[in-house]
């Protein structure tokens, strides 16, 4: 990664420290550790290629040398912002989402559909560009602070094969061409989580997350854990972040955390 440019992109935000690593097992434990021995708030880690990335519940995720960005983001939560913390995946996707929204497209191309797949993946145009992982730090009964991990792809290289993945993936390269900048991307994330923070209480930021999310509307299926999938219509957020669904019978369901697919018609 181009140390200048990443410099430079990163000079007017208002960040803690910044740790970057050539090559790391995971920049979301090395924040985890910073975290509990007191980094400042927003202190960033971010590195060109992860050997051990880590998805929820211990899966793998895939960060291919040069290829994209992983990066973990220190928050340490105000007492206003404690209430609301099991909406920080949706702070982060929205980031996520808004900042592919505004980059320039590959000349003659349609602008690529840009959505949230509740709880944590980014989708362009249906596939997976990126994936967010929330992990806190506690202090007692408290939350002293909370990681936010990002990985996204930029460059195709970083798109896994098919039978490593559950989910089909994309990059950004793929839909915008070969001439993203990752520091510039990664600028717009941070500078959109640092945007949005202030609001992460009110009902004008749930509106825009369930604008953002994918499949609304639609019949899906949740699987979550060793259970039978929920299924239900996706209808929108609960006020904590959960996901809410109505049955066959209209009864209203609350899915907590789990994996979303469609659900086939077949
Ligand atoms: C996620 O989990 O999507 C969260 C990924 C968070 C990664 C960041 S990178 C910086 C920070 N440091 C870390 O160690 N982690 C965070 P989940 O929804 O459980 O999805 C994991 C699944 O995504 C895997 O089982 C694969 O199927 C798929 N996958 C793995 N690598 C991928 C990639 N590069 N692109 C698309 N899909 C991928």
């Amino acid at each position: 990664m181009n140390q200048i440019e990443l410099k430079r992109a990163l000079s007017k935000l208002p960040l803690g420290d910044v740790r970057y690593f050539d090559s790391i097992g995971s920049t979301n434990n090395e924040a985890l550790a910073w975290a509990a021995s007191g980094a400042k708030d927003l202190s960033l880690v971010i590195a060109d290629e992860q050997t051990a990335g880590r998805g929820r519940l211990d899966r793998k995720w895939f960060t291919p040398k040069g290829t994209a960005l992983a990066f973990s983001l220190i928050l340490r939560p105000t007492t206003e912002e404690k209430p609301h913390l099991t909406r920080t995946v949706g702070l982060a996707a929205l980031a996520v989402a808004d900042s592919l929204r505004t980059r320039g497209l590959v000349h003659g191309t349609a602008a690529p559909v840009t959505q949230i797949k509740w709880p944590n993946d980014v989708l362009l145009n249906g596939r997976k560009v990126a994936g967010i992982l929330v992990e806190s730090v506690w202090s007692g009964e408290e939350v002293d602070c909370v990681v936010i991990g990002i990985g996204m792809n930029v460059a195709k290289g970083a798109v896994p094969s098919a039978e490593l993945l559950q989910f089909p993936a994309t990059s950004l390269e793929e839909w915008l061409g070969p001439h993203v900048q990752r520091e510039k991307v990664l600028h717009d994330i941070l500078a959109g989580i640092i945007a949005l923070r202030p609001h992460i209480g009110t009902d004008s930021f749930i509106a825009s997350w369930e604008k953002a999310l994918a499949f609304r509307g639609e019949q899906i299926q949740v699987e979550a854990g060793s259970g039978s999938p929920v299924t239900g219509k996706l209808l929108g957020l609960e006020s904590d972040g959960s996901l809410r669904l109505s049955a066959e019978d209209g009864k209203s369901i609350t899915v907590r955390f789990g994996d979303v697919r469609l659900r086939s018609h077949g």
